[in-house]
């Protein structure tokens, strides 16, 4: 981008900008979190709305000069519901949550009361901090009813969490992870939620945009409240959404504005509209079935070097590698991809007995390279470059 302003006015920062530009250019981000986002969305993002206070909700603020906010606003929610096929006379959308943490510690504002029981995966399994663990505030206000993944298949055992919520009798539970690379049977969970009377609450932060792109199935047909992040396979800004089902709608509201935050970023909310009108558009489907493709075959070639891939593969942009298997930990294996231009990130893997700041594996996802371009073929080089560097690595350290 040109920053014609900022390179006279303040070049220490204009500078960081220029160098992380150059970083992003020149590795290969293999973060399952992050994306690139279009130059339309950055420019809404860097509006003039970031000047206007706008706390309240459409024809309802607290201050004046809100004509154009009322519009976004509008515009925003329409193109949310529109773009996951939802009738706003069934759903209501809120745009106003500045990210997926507190979108999150909202609904349970909302729905859960204080030292209630949220049932969620386990932050070492492939759940969130804020799905209850005890260093989040969730876990703090409210009683996380942790549950896993099955040992032998290292997938979700609907039995087991059908079992531990008759016993828990949560008032919550979140499906919906940050590093589970299958696909999840929302059908089950209504039904374990309906068998405890439960809200069953769908995080689909990482997936939204493989629902978009109609490559992962739609949670909205069973679930109560649905939060997503916005920045992720959805490729839009750094922010969330919260859909609930109308008769939920004012207590989330309520609790997202005057509850939690105060003035919305309207700035993001004009950059998460556009990226929203992006993903409706037919080359976002095609986008969204490569990513899967792409994490298919990295997982799949990374699998013929002898790299062991939990639950033996992926259905997602992402999938979890065990790099302890091959004596390497996840801190190491990071450190090593990091010097040789391949981002990851270390991440514990179901079971790890080794702690999460130096955990057993490392999580890879699609969803960066695939927005720069990256095909199949790509994914072949990238496989056979994480195995030279990781299994050579002496003899390249000696090289370089
Ligand atoms: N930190 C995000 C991720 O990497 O999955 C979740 O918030």
């Amino acid at each position: 981008m040109i920053f014609k302003n900022l390179r006279k006015s303040d070049s220490e920062i204009y500078k960081l900008i220029i160098a992380e530009e150059k970083r992003q250019k020149e590795t290969i981000n293999l973060i399952a979190s992050e994306n690139f986002v279009s130059e339309s969305v950055l420019e809404a993002l860097g509006s003039v709305f970031t000047n206007k206070y706008s706390e309240g909700y459409p024809d309802k603020r607290y201050y004046g000069g809100n004509e154009n906010c009322d519009k976004l606003e509008k515009l925003c929610q329409k193109r949310a519901l529109k773009l996951f096929e939802l009738s706003p006379q069934k759903w209501n959308i809120n745009v106003q949550p500045y990210s997926g943490s507190p979108a999150n510690l909202a609904i349970y504002l909302a729905l859960v009361p204080l030292g209630g029981k949220i049932m969620g995966m386990r932050l070492d399994m492939g759940g969130h901090l804020t799905h209850g663990h005890k260093a989040s505030a969730t876990g703090k206000l409210w009683k996380q009813i942790p549950y896993g993944v099955s040992l032998k298949t290292e997938l979700l055992d609907y039995d087991e969490i059908m079992r531990i919520a008759k016993k828990e009798k949560p008032d919550l539970i979140v499906c919906g992870y940050t590093a589970y690379s299958r696909i999840i049977d929302f059908k089950k969970f209504r039904k374990i939620a309906d068998a405890v009377n439960a809200y069953l609450m769908v995080d689909m932060s990482h997936f939204a945009g493989l629902v978009a792109g109609d490559v992962y199935p739609s949670p909205f047909k069973y679930a109560d409240v649905i939060m997503t992040t916005t920045h992720k396979t959805l490729r839009g800004p750094r922010a969330a959404l919260i859909f609930s089902k109308k008769e939920l709608s004012e207590k989330i509201n309520k609790s997202v504005f005057p509850g939690l935050q105060g003035g919305p970023h309207m700035n993001t909310v004009a950059s998460i509209a556009v990226a929203l009108a992006e993903a409706a558009k037919p080359e976002f489907k095609k986008y969204a079935q490569q990513v899967v493709q792409n994490s298919k075959t990295l997982a799949s070639e990374l699998q013929k070097f002898g790299w062991r891939i939990v639950s033996g593969g992926t259905d997602t942009h992402l999938f979890l590698v065990d790099t302890i298997s091959r004596g390497i930990s996840g801190k190491t294996t990071e450190k090593i991809l990091e010097k040789n231009g391949i981002i990851v990130n270390k991440n514990t893997i179901p079971f790890d007995k080794r702690p999460p700041t130096d955990p057993s594996g490392i999580r890879i996802g699609t969803p960066a390279i695939t927005s720069q371009g990256f095909k199949e073929k790509n994914m072949k080089k990238i496989a056979e470059k994480i195995n030279f560097y990781l299994t050579k690595r002496k003899k390249y350290a000696k090289l370089k």
